[in-house]
């Protein structure tokens, strides 16, 4: 009876962890560096965030969604950062506002 509670009680702590783990999503990380998305390509899956760092030494360059109406970042200039968090499933390419030839996917899952 007792050993039964203690297991019950155990599972039920490692069912809050994993759930937790689930809610709180993960941040992937994307370095823009001589005018190039790298990884070019993320998966993800629904509410984990993508960050993207600019490591240039001078070059600024920003994230545009065009499948989103042109859904553009701030300009990040070398060392900043942009994020966002993906809430919905689906394919999102994007690129450049300044440099139209970059290109990079985010792809979430569900
Ligand atoms: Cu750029």
């Amino acid at each position: 009876m007792f050993t039964g509670w203690l297991h019950w009680r155990r599972a039920s702590v490692l069912l809050a962890l994993v759930s937790f783990a689930a809610i709180a999503g993960q941040t992937v990380e994307v370095s823009i560096e001589k005018y190039t998305y790298t990884p070019a390509e993320v998966t993800i899956r629904v509410g984990d965030t993508v960050k993207w760092i600019n490591r240039e030494k001078r070059t600024s360059h920003s994230v545009v969604f065009p499948q989103e109406g042109g859904r553009e970042s701030e300009r990040l200039f070398p060392d900043e950062s942009w994020q966002r968090e993906f809430t919905q499933a689906g394919r999102y390419p994007y690129t450049c506002g300044p440099h139209p030839e970059m290109k990079g996917v985010v792809i979430v899952g569900e």
